[in-house]
């Protein structure tokens, strides 16, 4: 996710950073390679000009004279810039005074409604929440099944009596109330392009149930055509928040940086992936980090310590303090890891330097499995001792856990880059809270 935007911040901040003196000429060298960054990350170009105006104004007035490290300083007002284009605050989602809240989901075709419906369902009911789902495309032969089968998976009700649009919206309100049901959450059709019949649809439906929130469902990968599309549905819904999807994919991320401030409307989350759990609150401040490869390191603590199992991060912790990392430890980092969901996911929130180490250790659960079976068919001693593992040994595990002789190589082979990768984060001196980050590898 937005590993281009990383890249090109990376270098600018690099050189920033080194430089002793800031100058006029080179301030304005920079905002040149800042604008060519934004512009080539398919970032709007009426944005990239008076975000690197604003970024300039302010480092030729900035008092740099008597800083230490003048390039820091400018690091921190292009930071500060990209905040606020971001949004500066993390968005909430406005709650009913009267239950159920109602949220709306609106967007183009294929677009990720329908994830989207199921993944803010799953957050609600894991905060204690009691949410209805209601899909509204009677058109789509399957979308309502499409949603049905996803509720069924979370165990959360899907209302879907009555067969026309209007006659199921307002039956699912007092259908909610009876039930208990605290947010409603309504999934509408979507369209190749926008017209006029769906924008009806949707203004049908808004006046009906006046939601609390309307989200604009935003293809992260479509770039520019996302901010105009944002632009129209504004302009006829005034929608509250906007979430972008497929932030996993290979996003150039210009779509992030232009929609905020084209629209004046908050992104709320981001949708990183097609499981129902790879749904991330947006943030602002952290998302300027992570572009400008600080590291999104909160993010990252949140997630280790929500998916964690506490007794076995003790127990990792503990070998990687005595910078003794065995097999038998790799077996339970990587039964986290799994836990944790996509390896790019948690890369992606890594300072760049740290990510940069373990690019190549690239793992998907499938991977993970075969991985397991391999440390399952060595012996206690070989998973503590992993250097008298020979030739032969390596014959009896591949056949052993059904893998060639070189999947075992492999195997070692990571094992071989995490355990030296673990040995430097042991040395590394980090707050006591953060000592869960070390569990990432
Ligand atoms: N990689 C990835 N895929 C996603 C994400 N969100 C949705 N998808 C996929 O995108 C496709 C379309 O998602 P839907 O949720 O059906 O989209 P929709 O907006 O409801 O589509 P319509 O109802 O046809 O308008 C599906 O294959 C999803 O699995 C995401 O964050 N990442
Ligand atoms: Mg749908």
């Amino acid at each position: 996710m937005l590993n281009q935007l990383q890249e090109g911040f990376g270098k600018i901040v690099k050189t920033l950073r080194g430089e002793g003196k800031i100058t006029e000429s080179n301030i304005r060298d920079s905002m040149r390679q800042v604008r060519r960054v934004l512009l080539e990350a398919d970032v709007n170009y009426k944005v990239v000009k008076e975000f690197t105006n604003r970024v300039q104004e302010k480092a030729i007035g900035a008092d740099v004279a008597k800083s230490l490290k003048p390039g820091q300083i400018i690091v921190k007002i292009i930071n500060d810039e990209l905040k606020k284009l971001l949004g500066r605050n993390t968005y909430r989602m406005k709650t009913a005074n009267t239950p159920p809240t109602i949220i709306m989901l609106v967007g183009l075709q294929g677009c990720g409604k329908t994830t989207l419906s199921a993944k803010l369902a799953k957050k609600l009911k894991s905060e204690g929440h009691s949410p209805l789902l209601v899909p509204v495309d009677v058109y789509r032969p399957a979308a309502v099944e499409q949603l049905q089968v996803l509720g069924k998976s979370i165990n959360i009700p899907v209302f879907a009596e009555k067969s026309k649009v209007k006659g199921r919206v307002k039956a699912a309100v007092p259908y909610a109330r009876k039930n208990n049901n605290d947010y409603l959450i309504i999934d509408t059709a979507g369209r190749l392009h926008i017209d006029d019949t769906m924008m009806k649809e949707l203004l049908m439906i808004q006046k009906l149930v006046n939601p609390n929130n309307i989200i604009f469902v935003a293809d992260g990968l479509t770039g520019q055509d996302a901010v105009n599309t944002a632009q129209v549905f504004d302009k006829e819904l005034k929608f509250d928040s906007i979430v972008l999807t497929k932030m996993d994919s290979d996003t150039k991320g210009g779509a992030a940086l232009s929609i905020v401030e084209t629209t004046g409307k908050p992104i709320s989350y981001l949708s990183i992936g097609e499981r129902l759990d790879e749904i991330e609150v947006f943030h602002p401040d952290r998302m300027a980090n992570r572009i400008l490869g600080m590291g999104d390191i909160v993010s990252l603590v949140e997630q280790v310590q929500a998916t964690v199992d506490e007794e076995a991060a003790a127990k990792l912790e503990k070998s990687i303090l005595k910078q003794k990392f065995t097999l038998d430890d790799y077996l339970l980092q990587l039964r986290q890891m799994k836990k944790m969901g996509p390896l790019e996911n948690i890369l992606g929130m890594m300072p760049g330097a740290i990510k940069a180490k373990i690019k190549n250790v690239n793992i998907d659960e499938r991977e993970i499995a075969r991985m397991e079976a391999i440390i399952l068919s060595m012996t206690k001693k070989e998973r503590i001792k992993p250097d008298i593992i020979k030739g032969s040994h390596r014959k009896r595990i591949a056949r052993g856990s059904g893998n060639q002789i070189s999947d075992v190589n492999r195997l070692l082979n990571q094992y071989k880059q995490v355990a030296k990768m673990t040995k430097q984060l042991g040395k590394m001196k980090l707050p006591k809270n953060l000592s869960a980050l070390k569990m990432g590898f």
